[in-house]
C-alpha cells in the first residue's frame, strides 16, 4: 500500500515537473533608461506582470533584464513590450 502510494506520488511529480522544465526559457533583454534602483523595480514589476514569467533580474549597470519564463505562455516580444510600455524600451539581445 505504501509502495503503491509512493510510486503514484513519484509519477505525479515527474508528470508535473517535466512539461514545466521543457517549456522554461531564459532571455536577456537590452533595456534603455534604467539608471537607478527605482527603474530596476519598475522594469522588474512590469515584466513580472506578463503571465508565464517566473523570474526577472534587472542589471542597471549593464542595462539588461534577464527573464526566466514559460515559452508556452509568453513570448520575447511580449516581455520586451511590457518594459517598453512602462517607459523602458527593450529588445532581445544574444
Ligand atoms: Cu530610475
Amino acid at each position: 500500500m505504501v509502495r503503491k502510494l509512493a510510486f503514484a506520488a513519484l509519477i505525479a511529480l515527474v508528470a508535473a515537473v517535466l512539461p514545466a522544465a521543457a517549456a522554461e526559457r531564459s532571455v536577456t533583454l537590452a533595456v534603455d533608461n534604467t539608471t537607478c534602483a527605482l527603474c530596476k523595480i519598475t522594469v522588474a514589476r512590469a515584466i513580472e506582470a506578463v503571465p508565464g514569467v517566473a523570474a526577472v533580474v534587472v542589471d542597471t549597470d549593464a542595462h539588461t533584464a534577464t527573464v526566466t519564463y514559460d515559452d508556452t505562455r509568453a513570448s520575447v516580444e511580449q516581455l520586451a513590450a511590457a518594459a517598453t510600455d512602462a517607459g523602458y524600451p527593450a529588445r532581445a539581445v544574444e
